[in-house]
């Protein structure tokens, strides 16, 4: 019985600890001031070029995107307007894992070299990206507050060089 009590508070433990990154306004982690320390090993968090994280059930609206594994997303390209906070449910239709990760091209470049870096394990406590097993949907949501064109794009091993990415016009 005891033990039965340990087994479930730790993974309520765990359950908070994988979802707690996407705290708002209180949280001392929002791109506004860095966020840089919580990442360690990607230096790369820094995500207040293109947007912040925001709640799901606080969206605007959702888009969902399927991944499939001939390394495309669908829809290829959306189009969103700055201020608007987007809920992206992602499905994987393929066989392989397959991610979906927010940023600017710049972003995108250098996250593919820290996931070749990393062996392409993806950080668990990154509020930017998801990574979806087969058959599985995730979800995450992002406020868009900058105009520009953004893009979506998987970073397992060769994924983004065969393509897999698509854009995002934030229109202003
Ligand atoms: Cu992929």
């Amino acid at each position: 019985m005891k033990q039965k009590l340990l087994a479930a508070s730790v993974s309520i433990i765990f359950a908070l600890s994988a979802c707690g990154d996407a705290p708002r306004g209180e949280s001392p982690a929002t791109p506004a001031d860095g966020g840089m320390g919580d990442h360690g090993g990607m230096g790369s968090a820094d995500t207040s070029a293109f947007g912040m994280s925001a709640e799901v059930d606080e969206a605007d609206r959702t888009i969902r995107v399927s991944m499939v594994d001939t390394f495309y997303y669908q829809p290829a390209e959306v189009s969103v307007e700055m201020g608007e906070t987007i809920a992206f449910e992602v499905t994987n239709e393929g066989e392989a894992p397959h991610e979906f990760v927010l940023g600017d091209g710049a972003f995108q470049e250098e996250h593919e070299t820290g996931m070749t870096e990393m062996d392409g394990e993806l950080p668990p406590d990154e509020s930017f990206a998801l990574s979806v097993q087969p058959s599985g949907t995730e979800t995450l949501a992002w406020t868009f507050s900058k105009a520009g064109t953004f893009e979506y794009a998987c970073h397992v091993s060769g994924h983004y060089d065969a393509g897999m990415f698509g854009r995002i016009a934030v229109q202003e």
